[in-house]
């Protein structure tokens, strides 16, 4: 009995160090971050809106600050606001905040990280290297993938 005593937990951990990538979800201390999408019109678009949902499971409210990225020239915090008929976008200059418990949702039409001057073409299913900055949980590597409107209307 004195062998398989280790195997158990070798095993449990090798599933959770594995279990990410498959999802394509991260972790950063008591965040969750799900699913990073980046929807381009076309393949070769030269901007893109990039959506994720952050999770704090803690007890202690963060903030992204910031989403960096070699794969374009900028990159964004929006939100949107409704003027009238008319969606405007604006600038997150202060971040998104994340409070303790929450579940904030990027989405089309809300918040976004607007990639401005994308660096190559991206054809769906395309992953682009970017880093979101936390003030608490600090910086998260993650991949957002590639979406072209033509497969994902909206
Ligand atoms: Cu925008």
């Amino acid at each position: 009995m004195r062998i398989l005593v280790p195997c158990g937990p070798a095993l449990a951990l090798a599933l959770i160090l594995a279990a990410p990538l498959a999802a394509h979800d991260y972790r950063a201390g008591a965040l969750r971050i799900d699913h990073p999408v980046i929807r381009v019109a076309s393949p070769v678009s030269k901007t893109g809106a990039g959506y994720l949902t952050i999770t704090n499971t803690g007890k202690t409210p963060d903030r992204l600050l910031s989403v960096t990225t070699t794969a374009a020239a900028r990159s964004d915090l929006h939100g949107t606001v409704q003027r009238g008929n008319v969606m405007q976008m604006r600038a997150r200059a202060s971040g998104v905040p994340v409070p303790a418990g929450a579940r904030i949702s990027f989405a089309p039409g809300s918040l976004h990280v607007m990639f401005i001057g994308l660096t190559s073409p991206l054809p769906e299913g395309r992953r682009i290297k970017a880093r979101l900055h936390f003030e608490k949980a600090g910086s998260v590597d993650v991949e957002f993938k590639a979406q072209t409107a033509a497969t994902h209307p909206r």
